[in-house]
């Protein structure tokens, strides 16, 4: 098949989970041109069958900020017509469902729109009053709209009133990319008497990066450790505050956006993610497929991919005292880490297999095709 993927390109797991899709369905023989505002971050340089397509800024005094969306909706229409694109693939509601169905409507004939929900694209984007219309729109007008979690089936019902199916696809991550530890980099990021927590994440809000710092500080007082932040985001600055609040400057490696995070996470012991709501929560799949115990919220769609006591620990939102405790926990008792550790490669290996995911689009793609 020829498949145009509209995507982001920024940090984020929509845009990583459409990279690793594209890639693995080049590999199954497919064609895949991605249609992007700049190049997905977790695309190599070269690839068979992957082409990637970058819209282009229009700039104009009459314009304040270029049009992307529009561009993009060119650039769609564009590559469907000189590759004979059989169907579009929009990852993330806002704008590239409603873009994909724009381009099917110019070019005049029977294009089908697969719309991939990813989460924040349906409770904050989409939700917003000026985007609500547009993004119900978007979905209704796609053939059809998979979602990456039960959580996010129901929370895009409750919010759209969607009637339509809503299968759920699983996101997946690269298990030779994602494995236990590689090449050790962990001696330069802690001692050999040290623990090693990490955190990766955009640093939103919601991502609650404070209850991060707190949790380690509790950690921090009852053993050695140090703490690896990857990524950057708005609340960077109050992260940064908190650790020289704390007294913990010296003992976190504030590390910013990273392409390659596999390596990290890898050299850790730990993952916190305290977020007070992940549709999916990529960051933790990725962990697991490490072996690394998650130690997180049960929020939203995170117990879909935490398996509860097995894989690693959940707690409440902003309950720090209980993340600190479960860390701990995990710190001390070895062979509870080693068992957690290796149920959490075999957990990804087995739910978030990639092979049997892209399988599925596949057979929703045929089921579209006709
Ligand atoms: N990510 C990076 N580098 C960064 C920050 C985040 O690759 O500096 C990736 C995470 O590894 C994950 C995605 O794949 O962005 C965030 O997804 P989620 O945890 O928000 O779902």
């Amino acid at each position: 098949m020829k498949i145009g993927i509209l995507c982001h390109s920024t940090y984020g797991g929509s845009g990583v989970v459409a990279a690793e899709l594209g890639k693995k369905l080049a590999q199954r023989g497919h064609q895949i041109h991605f249609v992007t505002v700049g190049r997905p971050f977790r695309l190599p340089s070269y690839q068979p069958n992957v082409f990637v397509h970058e819209v282009d800024a229009f700039h104009h005094p009459l314009f304040e900020v270029p049009p992307y969306f529009l561009s993009q909706v060119g650039k769609t229409v564009e590559v469907a017509r000189c590759y004979g694109l059989d169907l579009l693939h929009a990852h993330y509601a806002m704008p590239h469902a409603i873009g994909a169905h724009l381009a099917r409507e110019i070019l005049g004939r029977e294009l089908p729109v697969i719309t991939t929900l990813h989460g924040t694209d349906t409770s904050l984007v989409g939700a917003h009053a000026g985007f609500y219309e547009i993004t119900r729109h978007g979905l209704e007008k796609s053939d059809v709209v998979t979602v990456v979690s039960n959580f996010l089936a129901q929370q895009t019902r409750d919010t759209f009133h969607f009637q339509g199916s809503l299968p759920v696809v699983y996101n997946f991550v690269d298990l030779e990319v994602f494995k236990p530890r590689q090449d050790s980099i962990r001696s330069t990021l802690a001692g050999e008497n040290e623990a090693l927590l990490v955190h990766v994440s955009n640093f939103r809000p919601l991502k609650r990066v404070l209850d991060v710092i707190e949790t380690f500080h509790l950690v921090r007082q009852k053993r050695p450790a140090r703490l690896v932040l990857v990524g950057d985001g708005p609340d960077m600055p109050l992260a940064q505050s908190k650790a020289i609040e704390l007294g913990l400057i010296g003992d976190i490696v504030f590390l910013g956006r990273q392409d390659a995070v596999a390596p990290v996470i890898a050299a850790s012991d730990v993952m916190l993610l305290p977020s007070c709501c992940e549709s999916f929560g990529l960051a933790a799949l990725e962990a697991l497929a490490c072996g690394v115990p998650v130690v997180a919220t049960a929020s939203c769609g995170i117990p879909e991919v935490v398996e509860k006591d097995r894989v690693g620990f959940l707690t409440a939102v902003g309950d720090v005292p209980a993340m600190a405790r479960y860390t701990l926990k995990l710190l001390e008792d070895k062979a509870l880490h080693q068992t957690m550790s290796a149920r959490a490669r075999e957990y990804a290996v087995t739910r978030f297999n990639a092979d049997h995911w892209v399988e599925k689009y596949e057979e929703i793609y045929q089921s579209v095709m006709g």
